[in-house]
């Protein structure tokens, strides 16, 4: 444990092995736990609000859950995993809440091929989150000769009816948030970063990037109230990128477009042509140990489907995984905060086969990075979903007294690192 917020704290830099209050470790992670999930859930709950969807229910529990969680409050190892499912059930809402309102605002999401790569003319690149931004970026720059370009976490926009109708959403330039810098200083764009998922910006690009509403860099201009005024003249004076070698990525799948191919599905599972369903997805990271997602996915046998979600997908989406009689094997369902779609699905399949979550051909594997993970993790703990594997490598908050909650309540299994491993002990093979 690592306490140190209150002044009784052992040596007056922190309480690590036991609080001076009488704070037990496992309490003291748990505690960690909760703030770490409401992170998460702060952030689904901030992007529904910014288009006009509130949930009361949401709000108090987040009020609840921080009061929880100052000093001499609540001492109970058991009342604070009741606590994270109460937060996972709050997960499940805010992510509702939140696809809903993308939809209603902008339509349901249709599979779509995006292209990848610079296309000739003045261009700005749009980063995070945030579909609102991008709309009112669309909109302004609708006549002005500039192209938009999504990056990372906002290749899903592509998929939606009332962003796609803009012609100067061109496609994607580069993969995962941890690319940023790479990418803003080979493109010669202004940059836009929308929310979370921004890093501090290199001096190569500094003058022609801007951040708005949450997000903020050291030296980086702002975009107040929705006006791009600055970034588009930024953008035209810029020059305009070069025309390089396009390639595609597909994205866009919504739960409606699965099940619309639900009966075949069925049959398809029915005859053994699809063995197993995989949701491979989470927060993507630099480090090599994250490999094991391309590894894994690359490795999964010809009669298996892959929904995958958030940016972890930039390992593998660049795979060529073909399909079963018409369904294709690779299915992007959206951003981190479309993830209420792959349950969703996996609800459906539920209802398709007549089995409970658990008895599902069905495998979740997370990667994860930061605390919208925390929600997701909890969501489908809350959902009553088992046996998932998570990793390789957890955030250090997340130690053994927090895998041991997981692992002895929930059977939820650490990546090994070895996904040919761990595909077999999957299969059973
Ligand atoms: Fe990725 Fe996380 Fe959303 Fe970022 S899940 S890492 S910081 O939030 O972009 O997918
Ligand atoms: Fe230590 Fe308890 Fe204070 Fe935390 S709340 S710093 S564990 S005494």
């Amino acid at each position: 444990m690592f306490c140190y917020q209150c002044s009784q704290t052992a040596r007056g830099t922190g309480c690590t092995v036991r609080g001076v209050c009488g704070k037990i470790p496992t309490v003291a992670r748990l505690q960690d736990n909760l703030i770490f999930t409401m992170k998460g859930i702060s952030a689904y709950n901030y992007n529904a609000n910014v288009l006009g969807e509130y949930n009361p229910e949401i709000d108090a529990f987040l009020t609840k859950g921080l009061y929880t969680t100052l000093t001499n409050v609540n001492f109970d190892v058991e009342d604070l995993v009741a606590l994270a499912l109460e937060a996972g059930e709050k997960s499940v809402d805010v992510m509702r809440l939140l696809k809903n309102a993308h939809i209603k605002a902008y339509g349901e999401p249709r599979p779509v091929e995006v292209k990848v790569g610079a296309q000739e003319g003045p261009a700005i690149i749009v980063t995070g989150h945030d579909m609102k931004a991008l709309e009112e970026l669309l909109k302004q720059t609708e006549g002005t000769g500039v192209n938009v370009y999504t990056h990372s976490e906002m290749l899903p926009a592509h998929g939606y009816p009332g962003l796609n109708k803009y012609k100067h959403l061109v496609g994607q330039l580069g993969g995962a948030w941890h690319d940023q810098r790479t990418i803003f200083k080979k493109y010669n764009a202004a940059i836009v970063g929308t929310s979370n998922c921004v890093l501090p910006a290199l001096d190569a690009y500094k003058e022609r990037m801007f951040t708005m509403d949450v997000a903020k860099l050291e030296g980086v201009k702002t975009v107040e109230n929705y006006d791009f005024s600055e970034v588009i003249e930024c953008a035209k004076s810029l020059g305009g990128l070069e025309a390089e070698e396009l390639t595609t990525i597909t994205t866009g799948w919504s739960a409606g477009a699965i099940v619309e191919h639900a009966d075949k599905i069925k049959e398809l599972v029915e005859a053994g042509k699809i063995r197993r369903f995989f949701v491979v997805g989470g927060c993507d990271k630099a480090a090599r140990h994250n490999d094991y997602y391309r590894e894994f996915v690359k490795n999964l046998p010809n009669d298996t489907i892959i929904l995958t979600l958030a940016c972890g997908k930039y390992k593998f989406n660049d795979l060529d995984l073909g399909d079963i009689e018409g369904i294709p094997r690779l299915l992007d369902v959206g951003q981190c905060n479309d993830t209420i779609v792959a349950v969703d699905v996996a609800l459906a399949l539920s209802e398709l086969f007549d089995l409970p979550l658990n008895e599902l051909p069905l495998t979740i594997v997370l990667s994860w990075m930061e605390q919208k993970a925390a929600a997701v993790l909890w969501a489908l703990l809350y959902l009553g979903k088992t046996d998932m594997w998570l990793g390789p490598i957890l955030p250090a908050w997340c130690n053994d007294d927090i895998i041991n909650v997981l692992v002895e309540n929930y059977n939820l299994t650490p990546i090994s690192g070895d996904a040919i491993a761990d595909i077999k002990t999957i299969l059973g093979e």
